[in-house]
């Protein structure tokens, strides 16, 4: 095991990092920048050390800082969390070149799954399902002609370097084509630094199913089901669940298996995401494969009572998974997770920074906060809005609802906007009680 763990990272996920490695018994080193010097993961942390101003250019996303921390203080691991540099195969290796062991994945697997085409591609010789799509990037505008009529309309035009949804243009009848392939070639470029684009079949009103997976370097290769992330706006994940309402057993077996393969056909270890479109007759396809943990971690914890940001450790540490006894894993109850952001929904989710007055979280059964505020503390203008997540477990869908109706409602946040409310309205809507949410439901329904 380590002798000591630097965090590179802040918020909530900092804090889920330094709560695995005090239950490991590795002492842990919050990276932290100026405007986080209060916060609660470098307050818990054994051991802090500030890698620079407020700004992530000259703090969480500089390499050389991060790096430095580590090798002045000893740290012979590094936890990237996610966002900023985690998904950064650079920053992977060198801290690999510096005798410091990654937290991750390799940077080969960064790389790869970086590239969206080339994850593609790998995908479908690995005989993963993957939408009807080009072979390869697309480099001329007859090329798209000829294979958006081979395919039929409507088609997606995406970024090779894109992902999360940028960069991304549907063409829903031929005379668009010309405009949204020249477009979506120069906003990659000004984007991305890179104008590849490929083009898919365009999935009407799918879900965002996800699979978590984990491999470790003793061979075993293992999932964890799946998570239902349909609830999202401007490809912002606002709420996410365990298991899917959309999955039988069967297709759970289904997808599970694909998602292992996609694993085993690029030699992964450690904790990933891979993500999937099921479209309205449950055919599934691969979508990306996201090489970090994910904020929506905990609703797989929840269902599956493991400890995923431990394995990850330890799966880094060179040990096995710990769980290994529990495969196949059969969903345990219901897990939701809600996101409150610093934000005031009814303004358009314009972001709300400002001192924290007053801060009263639920409790009782089926109910986790993951949060890094307090009563007193300063949301900084200068990151991500995510505040907190509240997480509820129920033995039943219906009961995790009835639970985070029941949460909510006793969450008092002061001196800031939160998402509370919007999440309130969302468990009014019908169509979410009942399990129905596609990718189109907050603008369908909100
Ligand atoms: C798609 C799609 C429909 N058809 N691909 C959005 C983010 C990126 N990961 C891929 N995305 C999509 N790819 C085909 N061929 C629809 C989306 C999409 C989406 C996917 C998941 C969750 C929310 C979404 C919102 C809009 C579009």
């Amino acid at each position: 095991m380590f002798n000591k763990v630097l965090i590179a990272n802040r918020g909530e996920i900092a804090l889920r990092v330094v709560r695995a490695l005090k239950e490991l018994n590795v002492p842990s080193l919050m990276a932290y920048s100026e405007a986080d010097a209060h916060t609660l993961a470098v307050l818990e942390a054994d051991e802090a050390v500030k890698i620079g101003p407020a700004p992530s250019s000259q703090s969480y996303l500089s390499i050389p800082a991060l790096i430095g921390a580590a090798v002045s203080r000893g740290a012979d691991a590094i936890h990237p969390g996610y966002g900023f540099l985690a998904e950064n195969a650079e920053f992977a290796r060198q801290v690999a070149n510096h005798g410091i062991t990654w937290i991750g994945p390799s940077p080969e697997s960064i790389e790869m799954m970086g590239n969206k085409s080339m994850a593609r591609q790998t995908m479908q010789n690995a005989g993963v399902p993957t939408v009807p799509g080009s072979k390869g990037t697309i480099e001329t505008l007859d090329d798209a002609v000829s294979f958006a009529d081979a395919v039929g309309y409507p088609v997606l035009i995406k970024a090779s370097a894109g992902g999360g949804g940028r960069g991304m243009r549907e063409v829903m009848t031929p005379g668009d084509l010309e405009v949204a392939f020249s477009s979506a070639r120069s906003e990659a470029q000004v984007a991305f630094g890179n104008s590849d684009v490929y083009l898919e079949k365009l999935v009407l009103r799918p879900r965002h199913i996800e699979f978590q997976v984990l491999a470790d370097t003793h061979g075993n290769t293992i999932h964890l089901c799946e998570r239902d992330c349909s609830v999202q706006r401007r490809h912002q994940k606002l709420i996410e669940e365990a298991p899917s309402p959309a999955l039988t057993p069967e297709l759970r077996e289904r997808m599970g298996q694909a998602a292992i393969k996609a694993m085993e056909a690029t030699n992964y270890v450690n904790a990933g995401t891979v993500e999937f479109l099921l479209d309205e007759s449950n055919e599934f396809y691969f979508m990306e494969m996201n090489t970090r943990i994910q904020v929506e971690h905990p609703v797989t914890e929840m269902i599956t009572l493991t400890d995923l940001i431990k394995e990850q450790v330890r799966i880094a540490a060179g040990e096995p998974i710990s769980f290994m006894d529990k495969v196949p894993f059969t969903p345990l109850g219901h897990s939701i997770e809600f996101r409150l952001n610093a934000e005031d929904f009814e303004k358009n989710f314009m972001p709300s920074p400002g001192l924290v007055t007053a801060l009263q979280w639920p409790g009782g059964p089926g109910v986790r906060i993951d949060s890094h505020l307090y009563a007193g503390y300063a949301v900084p203008p200068n990151y991500d809005s995510l505040v907190a997540k509240l997480v509820v477990w129920g033995s039943t869908r219906e009961e995790a609802l009835d639970r985070a109706r029941r949460a909510l409602s006793e969450v008092r946040i002061d001196g800031i906007k939160t998402t509370v409310g919007f999440h309130q309205k969302v468990l009014e809507i019908d169509a979410f009680a009942k399990g129905e949410a596609r990718t189109d439901f907050v603008e369908r329904y909100l």
